[in-house]
């Protein structure tokens, strides 16, 4: 395929998606909530549904932005690095390991994740701690799912997460920026929660490298360094596993990182942020406006130690 043609897919996918919106948006479309949808990318079909009961209904950014002003330390440091050195991260015989304390270990390929689990459609905020956010229509599948087909032991309380490590190609891994690889975890409780998922996609394309291909966490209520990339190891522990952010900056970034307008970052406040494409900064939401779904699991947490 042609570079020419992957742009003309580009714009289809976008155009195709803001009327499917359109349609949704008016009133007759309850019918039509939770149709599915085939589109080809990268010469591989998505089929998934559209997700209503997590999804907000915001205008979501555009398919330019959101590949285009991206966060990926191996890709490099600016915000542009990422889509110009998207080609360097390679996804061929991609696997993903899931061991740890549980009853099943597996490898899953790429292509498990986009066949063996039901894809969804979800457009959810991802809130930089750098005080800009998106809107995102990602997809893909809740993380309970894997947690399911592993079977955590009685002893499993959290989930560590790896990206990948190829210092030899990835420019960003030739330099101690972070302990490489990158690593994230949550508790299991927040893995299992709905809201958590696993994308694999975004408008209806296989995920673009920039943005963590081939498959990437999406935590919504927390800020989007929690939403690690490339994951190449899924692992199930007894203890609260280091993460790459708080490993290097423990005052600035701790384990829970929920989005909170009254907790600041030391160097600057969390109170407000600009969306992509927008001039006006809006006010930050408790749990990037997820409080409903999130807010029992820090109950009795003082959220100011635990940040
Ligand atoms: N492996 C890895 N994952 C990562 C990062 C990174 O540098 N490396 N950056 C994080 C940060 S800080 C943000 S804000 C989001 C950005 O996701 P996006 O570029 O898809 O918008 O990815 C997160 N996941
Ligand atoms: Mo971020």
């Amino acid at each position: 395929m042609s570079k020419y043609c992957l742009k003309e897919n580009h714009v289809t996918d976008e155009k195709l998606f803001n009327q499917r919106r359109a349609i949704i948006k008016s009133s007759l479309a309850f019918s039509l909530l939770t149709f599915s949808n085939l589109l080809f990318s990268n010469d591989k079909k998505l089929i998934f549904s559209k997700d209503m009961k997590y999804s907000t209904n915001e205008e979501t950014n555009t398919f330019k932005q959101i590949t285009s002003y991206n966060n990926f330390y191996e890709l490099g440091s600016g915000k542009r690095d990422p889509m110009m050195n998207a080609e360097k991260l390679n996804t061929d015989d991609w696997t993903v390991s899931i061991d740890g304390e549980v009853k099943n270990k597996v490898t899953l390929s790429k292509d498990d994740f986009i066949n063996k689990f039901p894809l969804e459609e979800r457009i959810y905020r991802l809130r930089c701690v750098e005080a800009w956010s998106m809107v995102v229509p990602w997809i893909g599948f809740e993380l309970s799912h894997i947690i399911k087909l592993a079977e955590p032991t009685y002893k499993a309380k959290f989930i560590a997460f790896e990206s990948v490590y190829d210092p030899e190609n990835l420019p960003g891994q030739k330099r101690n920026i972070l302990a490489w690889p990158y690593r994230e975890g949550l508790r299991l409780d927040e893995a299992r929660n709905p809201l958590t998922i696993l994308s694999v996609g975004l408008y209806g394309r296989i995920l673009p490298n920039q943005n963590g291909s081939p498959i990437r966490l999406i935590v919504p209520w927390k800020y989007g360094f929690k939403s690690i990339k490339s994951i190449t190891k899924i692992s199930f522990v007894e203890k609260m596993p280091d993460t790459s952010w708080n490993l290097e900056a423990p005052n600035e970034y701790g384990f829970y990182s929920n989005v909170n307008p009254y907790v600041s970052h030391p160097r600057w406040s969390q109170k407000r942020e600009r969306r992509i494409g927008e001039f006006r900064k809006r006010d930050t939401l408790m749990h990037n406006g997820y409080a409903e779904h999130v807010a029992h699991l820090y109950e009795g947490m003082d959220l100011t130690k635990n940040f």
